[in-house]
């Protein structure tokens, strides 16, 4: 669709811990936006087809082993290689539902203990999110979900300390969606705030930057 000068795609981040849904329901946001006529992308961080996004997923897996704040700042780097595309992307009226953004990356690292600020420090300048879905579930009820893999995070404690750093970390404009519901009652939910804010953006929302 042919967009005016100001008129701009939304930055829309879901977040929350490992098995809460997050995954399924962007891809389902996505197609329904698309069904709408919108133009919109699925994006999701760690992006791990870069070569920096290899050394995380290796990571991930086990395969390797990095100091807290080198894999911080890994996970950092992939969101700024990917920064000026997202900016191109937006400024062209492409919505962007991405799962996974800087929350992730400062809950996770500041629930192994390394200091809140210090994590905040490299993802200052990025694009900050027009909206932050939360898809809030008891990390109990998470972990019954199929269960974890094998990833280096996927255990019941870490995730407690996770879910409780994402609770710092959330503000006023946050969304936060009982993940606990079903399938379709959360999709719905999420559909109804995600029109909302494309609208805006559509009117000319200026983009903003981290960290605010
Ligand atoms: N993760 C994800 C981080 O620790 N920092 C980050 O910046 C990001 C984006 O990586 F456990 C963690 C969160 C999760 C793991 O994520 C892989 P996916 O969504 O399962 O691929």
């Amino acid at each position: 669709r042919a967009c005016t000068s100001e008129s701009r795609g939304a930055l829309v981040v879901l977040e929350g811990l490992d098995r809460c849904g997050k995954t399924s329901q962007s891809s389902r946001l996505v197609s329904y936006l698309e069904g709408l006529g919108h133009s919109v992308e699925l994006w999701r961080f760690p992006d791990r087809t870069t070569s920096v996004g290899q050394m995380i997923s290796s990571y991930l897996s086990n395969q390797s082993e990095l100091d807290d704040r080198t894999i911080h700042l890994l996970f950092s780097a992939n969101r700024w290689e990917k920064r000026s595309m997202m900016e191109t992307k937006l400024k062209s009226g492409v919505t962007l539902i991405v799962d996974r953004y800087s929350y992730s990356g400062v809950a996770f690292s500041s629930a192994k203990g390394v200091d809140v600020e210090w994590c905040k420090a490299p993802e200052i300048g990025l694009l900050a999110p027009d909206l932050v879905l939360y898809l809030d579930m008891p990390p109990e009820k998470a972990a019954e979900r199929g269960g974890y893999g094998d990833e280096r995070y996927e255990r019941l404690e870490f995730q407690r300390k996770v879910a409780q750093c994402y609770q710092i970390l959330r503000d006023s404009s946050w969304k936060i969606v009982d993940a606990s519901k079903t399938m379709e009652d959360v999709q719905k939910q999420l559909q109804e705030i995600v029109l909302d804010h494309i609208l805006a953006c559509q009117k000319g929302k200026p983009l903003s930057l981290l960290w605010s």
